[in-house]
């Protein structure tokens, strides 16, 4: 059997018994543990001073490969490139791209010099996963080390509508250094169009389109193969974790202090992507629209800070702490206040916990790839009770996630209405829109996920 060598920018953290973050990482992880192979990435580290060499770190048949980057590295190809040019770009905000042609320079660098890293670890017969924007030109990278195993790649955010990638100088050298890996996977059937049709239109390709199998792509002189492979959780484990959890202190204090009162819950890390102005917004028009609900129902905001080192993530935070101030200034009374906006990072069991807490899980990104905490919120209820999931049309996940209510985040009285019709909904509609979301995550787990992408891969 072939070794699976998976390259991410971050490498999961391993304790003990296998990864502590979610199940991504759990799914990734055991795949590795049936082959055996390498876990490559980033440290995290940012060094003053340039590594001496990879740090391998042997857990069973798995080893985990990591490296520091020196400040520019770090400066160049993370902060910049990756999280101030592409990341604004893939998700539909060309007014917050910031560009500098040494960024992009030292992002190919970068990925050159992780590639070097890794290739003496190579064996002929692996098969090499990379994931996201990150790492786009990484296969280019490889062969032209002479590399030649079959690479595959996975999105895990959108892929821009032709129109908006244009808007990326360079975006054609991106889109051709794409073309270096054997198969691309992306998160949904659009951002699959999104790219064909770029590579039709931009870059003077060929497709040959297969009913259930990738479509063939020939451009830039390359052949290779794009289909849509929608990641998913282990609602089971999510499950589990909510339902033991659903005794513990936090949840308790939860309960105690919201008196009787509803509870709407969102989680997402702190990002301008994520829509929590609007969401914000939307509950304030709720207690507009309906004084009734007004010392009725709380909103539990979670959103732990990222990227703090980039602009655009400072102003959604300060833009936050705002609204969050004038809507519970203008509604507050003195034992309740509307949304409470925790700005740090919970253990998953605590998250699990609360969300089958929360009657309704309000989940209205601008746009996501496809959003985790969707469908691990559907995971995480009692079906004998469970809530409502209100969900933005633009996260990936709606597009298999039919029977949640659906909005659009750009539309703070249709928000409003959602979240009114999910707080009154009868408990036979919950529980019939749950079963069906519910079946349908159990079918389309993490493994489901991972086994298909590596079929297609491996597929000559
Ligand atoms: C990218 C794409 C795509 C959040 N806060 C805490 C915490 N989380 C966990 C959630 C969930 C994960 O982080 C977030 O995943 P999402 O999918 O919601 O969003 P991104 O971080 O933007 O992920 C996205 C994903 O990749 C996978 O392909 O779905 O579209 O943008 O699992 O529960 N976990 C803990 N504490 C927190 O405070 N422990």
């Amino acid at each position: 059997m072939s070794r699976l060598i998976i390259v991410s920018n971050r490498v999961a953290p391993i304790s003990e018994g296998g990864p502590a973050a979610g199940g991504l990482a759990v799914g990734v992880y055991d795949a590795l543990k049936e082959t055996g192979g390498v876990w490559f990435g980033w440290s995290g580290e940012v060094l003053s001073t340039p590594p001496d060499g990879i740090t391998l770190e042997e857990h069973g048949p798995v080893t985990f490969a990591t490296i520091g980057l020196v400040r520019r590295d770090y400066d160049q190809y993370y902060r910049g490139f990756s999280n101030a040019t592409l990341w604004p770009a893939f998700h539909y905000r060309p007014d917050l791209i910031e560009f500098d042609r040494h960024e992009y320079d030292g992002y190919c660098r970068v990925n050159h010099w992780l590639a070097a890293r890794l290739a003496p670890l190579l064996r002929p017969d692996d098969v090499i996963w990379v994931h996201d924007y990150h790492l786009i030109p990484f296969a280019q990278a490889l062969r032209a080390l002479g590399v030649e195993n079959r690479i595959g790649f996975f999105l895990h955010i959108p892929f821009p509508a032709s129109q908006i990638l244009l808007s990326v100088p360079r975006h054609r050298e991106l889109v051709e250094a794409l073309c270096a890996f054997d198969l691309l996977g992306f998160q949904t059937e659009p951002d699959v169009r999104a790219f064909c049709d770029y590579i039709e239109t931009e870059a003077g390709g060929a497709l040959t389109r297969h009913a259930k199998a990738p479509v063939e792509i020939r451009a830039f002189g390359q052949t290779l193969k794009a289909a849509a492979y929608p990641i998913g959780v282990y609602p089971d484990e999510v499950r589990a974790l909510a339902k033991d959890g659903e005794g513990g202190r936090d949840v308790q204090i939860v309960k105690e202090t919201l008196h009787q009162r509803k509870l709407v819950m969102s989680v997402d890390r702190l990002d301008y992507s994520k829509g929590l102005v609007e969401r914000f917004r939307a509950f304030e028009r709720l207690f507009e629209h309906d004084p009734q609900q007004r010392n009725n129902v709380s909103l539990l905001q979670i959103a732990p800070p990222t990227r703090t080192d980039v602009d655009a993530y400072r102003d959604i935070r300060q833009q936050l702490e705002a609204e969050s101030g004038r809507i519970n200034g203008r509604y507050a009374e003195l034992d309740w206040t509307p949304i409470r906006y925790i700005h740090r990072q919970y253990e998953r069991p605590v998250l699990a916990a609360l969300f089958r807490e929360a009657h309704v899980g309000l989940v209205t990104p601008l746009r996501d790839g496809m959003n985790l905490v969707a469908k691990e919120y559907v995971s995480a209820q009692n079906p004998e009770d469970p809530g409502v999931l209100v969900l933005s049309q633009f996260a990936g996940a709606a597009r298999e996630l039919t029977a949640a209510l659906i909005v659009n985040p750009l539309d703070i009285d249709g928000m409003a209405d959602a979240l009114a019709t999910a707080l009154a909904m009868p408990l036979d509609e919950r529980r019939a829109r749950h079963q069906e979301m519910y079946a349908l995550l159990r079918d389309n787990n993490v493994s489901v996920w991972r086994d298909n992408f590596l079929r297609d891969l491996k597929a000559r």
